[in-house]
């Protein structure tokens, strides 16, 4: 699939940081050391719903991610999946009388409009569950090789106990993963499996369903986990440095697939961090399609807000805590645009050098975008108060925003 256009990013003077970021495999914090290429994987959406601001929250961190690297002069090798071919998308298909294949392509084409006003970088390969299901099969097969597959009834399971490591991404007790499992498109009740959390790699062809031919398989469709680790392992290959999405994706669905790959492959780890961003609610309750309490990019963007305003918004909440959208976030988020824009407009200000280095500091630091903000708030409040002398000034300001947050002043 293609994916969007990118925006420029602006080199600033001095030097970046390396990320430290928190990794929920190991607990705690690590400081990144990629090479001259950085590679990231982020879980895409599946689309059978216009993009919330729950997705853009979550797209936003791991933006944030690739600007900081970027500003270490690194490059950054992205990789996104999109899950056109699920359960869930099939249902809304079926619910709404549509084609599946064309909700997807509607829900996957309004995403990238979406993506493209928020400025997110866009990933080098943005692949489909789909055209994926070539790399699939062979990877199902080779684990059924190495007897880490067995199959019931026509489909395929991954047995979580061939891998010595499994469990080590989410750290949670079994009946929590159960749960989780239940929750998450897992079937822990189903008579006959090895371990009740083991996932399906392979579903075998339903009565009205699309299939696609598996060769020893049989006719069927992927499993959720095994899609992604087919793209990233293709993509990126092993041990890469970030896995990221939200935090509803470390069980089962990030730690299904490190186990998939480390068995695949013999490698440990998959990922040199995992990092998951918190949950957006609406009303009290997490944004999600299937509840339905939704409040999309694309509607607020007709409605004629500005998207670096969505921006701001999603900045102003670390992306690790939960956190509830309102129509004061929206306000506040328009109010500092406004007032970082009048002060970019004006021809000097305050030396900004120290406000870089700032911004540089807290992002690199687990992506502290609240402080990020509130470090450029600083400087505008400083020309706000008292004016300033040095006319390069705003444009290093806008070079920064623009740069580190992905915001167009
Ligand atoms: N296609 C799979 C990943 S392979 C999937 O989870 N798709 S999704 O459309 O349901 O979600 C896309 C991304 O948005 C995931 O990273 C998910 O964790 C994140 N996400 C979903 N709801 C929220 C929310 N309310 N707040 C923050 N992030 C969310
Ligand atoms: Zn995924």
């Amino acid at each position: 699939m293609h994916a969007w256009p990118a925006s420029e990013v602006p080199a600033l003077p001095g030097q970046g940081r390396d990320l430290r970021i928190h990794d929920t495999a190991t607990g705690a914090p690590v400081t990144l050391q990629p090479g001259p290429v950085a590679r990231l994987y982020v879980c895409g959406i599946t689309p059978y719903d216009a993009t919330h601001m729950g997705h853009a929250a979550t797209y936003n961190a791991f933006d944030l991610v690739q600007r900081v690297w970027l500003d270490t002069k690194r490059q950054v090798h992205y990789v996104q999946n999109v899950t056109d071919v699920d359960d869930p998308l099939l249902e809304r298909a079926e619910r709404d009388g549509l084609d599946w294949t064309a909700l997807a392509e509607q829900e996957t084409k309004l995403f990238r409009e979406d993506m493209t006003a928020l400025r997110m970088l866009p990933p080098r390969h943005y692949i489909g569950a789909v055209e994926a299901i070539p790399g699939i099969v062979p990877l199902v097969e080779r684990l059924r090789e190495l007897g880490a597959a067995y199959d019931l009834e026509g489909d395929v399971y991954f047995s979580v106990e061939s891998d010595p490591h499994f469990g080590e991404v989410s750290h949670l007790d079994a009946a929590a993963m159960r749960l989780l499992s239940a929750e998450r498109g897992g079937d822990p009740d189903r008579p006959g499996k090895k371990n009740p959390l083991d996932p399906m790699l392979w579903m075998a062809a339903r009565e009205g369903e699309p299939s696609w031919d598996g060769g020893s398989l049989g006719r069927g469709r992927p499993g959720w986990h095994i899609e992604c680790v087919a793209i990233a392992l293709d993509h990126l290959g092993m041990g890469f440095d970030v896995q990221g999405g939200g935090s509803d994706l470390a069980f089962p669905h990030h730690e299904m697939g490190a186990s998939h790959a480390q068995v695949l492959t013999g490698e440990f780890p998959m990922a040199k961090a995992y990092v998951h961003a918190g949950m957006v609610a609406l009303d009290g309750e997490k944004m999600s399609k299937s509840k339905g309490n939704l409040v999309f990019v694309s509607r607020l963007r007709r409605d004629g807000v500005d998207p670096a305003a969505i921006r701001l918004a999603l900045h102003a909440h670390h992306y690790r805590s939960d956190w509830e959208w309102t129509d004061q976030v929206l306000r506040d988020a328009v109010a500092r645009l406004e007032r970082w824009r009048a002060a970019v407009s004006r021809p000097d200000g305050p030396a900004a050098e120290d406000m870089v280095e700032a911004v540089r500091a807290v992002l690199a630091d687990d992506l502290n975008a609240p402080e990020a903000l509130a470090a450029v708030d600083r400087w505008v409040a400083r020309q706000e108060e008292a004016g300033g002398t040095d006319g390069s000034a705003p444009g290093v300001v806008s070079r920064t925003v623009d740069a580190l947050l992905g915001v167009a002043l």
